[in-house]
């Protein structure tokens, strides 16, 4: 019979990556929704799946939907992907980031323990937990966590109570420690993504500035594509455990800009940027960098798209998008 899996957060970024990983693999998918007057399925087109997905209604923030998921599902893994995500906006809103993502994957572990215990758990963990923790000039399973964002202090919260299940009930429960994954379906909000739909806007003729913060700020960047295998990799391990999963390089969003100019075919890429304090964070997180060891020897994962593949990617994608609008 074919496995059941259920990808919370279906309709995100990685949700559509992780469906079509696991429709490949002749899983059962079921994608959890939250109640909308309006739904896209725009990212699931994108990976041309959306028909694929068997959908059920579930809400982070109300337990009794989410026992509901359990109960009729009946999954073998819960990929727990649901999340507020944007760290920018997470100090406006703490309390409702607070909720989903740490209080929501509560309300998931206890569903999993009373009603289908034997399911495997799946905790989108990230290294906005490390913060400050960045003692080496790397970050891997044993540096300390200094969050900077109550996005980073809620997924440290839902980590630990992953860990917690797993010591107390002997759950199958697992973090994936991921660092900064972009697509070309990446939300618009997130820095990748405004870079390489700005720059197609300005190549296109549609826009003459793009507004940014930090352009110092260095992340590990890779394929969203690529790190939604390793979420899978984590779930089959005989021994149930927490994995980084980035490239092990970093870059600027400097560095971003300026490729993403360049495979625009924009030489004079400063004249079209303005440093915008309303894109600066109260508490930044200046440089984070994977040491994806444990990942690579355990897992046997290795991403395949490089950074500069990625931006072109992105790139490429946005004009073909912005094109359509013209
Ligand atoms: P994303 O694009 O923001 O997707 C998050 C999904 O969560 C959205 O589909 C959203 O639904 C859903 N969601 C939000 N609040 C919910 C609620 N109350 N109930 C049910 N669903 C809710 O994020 P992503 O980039 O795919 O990331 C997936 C997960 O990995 C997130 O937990 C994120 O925090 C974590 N993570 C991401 C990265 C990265 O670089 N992408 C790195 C480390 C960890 P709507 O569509 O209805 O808004
Ligand atoms: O793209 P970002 O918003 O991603 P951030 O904050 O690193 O968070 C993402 O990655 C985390 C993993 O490390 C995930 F857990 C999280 O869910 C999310 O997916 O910002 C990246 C950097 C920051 O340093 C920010 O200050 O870019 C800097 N930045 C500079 N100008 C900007 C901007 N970020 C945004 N969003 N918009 C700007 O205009």
């Amino acid at each position: 019979m074919a496995k059941r899996a259920i990808i919370t957060g279906i309709l995100g970024q990685d949700g559509p990556y992780l469906a079509k990983y696991l429709l490949a693999k002749n899983y059962k998918v079921y994608g959890m929704v939250r109640r909308y007057s309006n739904p896209t399925f725009d990212n699931l087109d994108y990976v041309g799946i959306t028909n694929k997905i068997e959908y059920i209604e579930g809400d982070m923030g109300d337990e009794s939907s989410l026992m509901n998921v359990i109960r009729v599902v009946r999954p073998d893994e819960v990929y727990n992907l649901a999340a507020q995500s944007f760290v920018g906006d997470s100090w406006q809103m703490a309390k409702l980031t607070t909720e989903v993502n740490a209080i929501g994957v509560l309300y998931l572990l206890n569903a999993i323990k009373y009603i289908s215990p034997t399911a495997k758990f799946y905790q989108a963990s990230t290294s906005e937990m490390f913060g400050l923790g960045n003692t080496k000039g790397y970050q891997d399973e044993n540096t300390n966590f200094h969050p900077r964002s109550p996005y980073g202090i809620a997924k440290v919260y839902a980590h630990m109570m992953t860990i917690n299940f797993r010591e107390s009930y002997g759950l199958y429960t697992s973090n994936g420690i991921l660092f900064n994954h972009e697509s070309p379906i990446r939300g618009i909000q997130f820095v990748t993504r405004k870079i390489t739909d700005g720059v197609a806007r300005i190549k296109l003729g549609l826009k003459d500035k793009l507004h940014l913060g930090n352009l110092d700020a260095k992340r590990d960047w890779g394929f969203a594509g690529d790190y939604v295998e390793a979420m899978y990799m984590m779930l089959q391990q005989k021994k149930t455990d927490d994995f980084v999963v980035g490239t092990g390089i970093n870059h600027s969003v400097k560095e971003f800009v300026q490729l993403s100019f360049k495979y625009a075919g924009i030489e004079d890429w400063e004249k079209y940027i303005v440093i915008d304090p309303r894109f600066k964070r109260p508490a930044e997180v200046h440089e984070l960098k994977a040491k994806p060891d444990k990942a690579f020897k355990q897992l046997g994962w290795k991403p395949k798209v490089s950074f500069e593949e990625l931006v072109k990617m992105m790139v490429e994608a946005d004009l073909k998008r912005v094109k359509k609008l013209l």
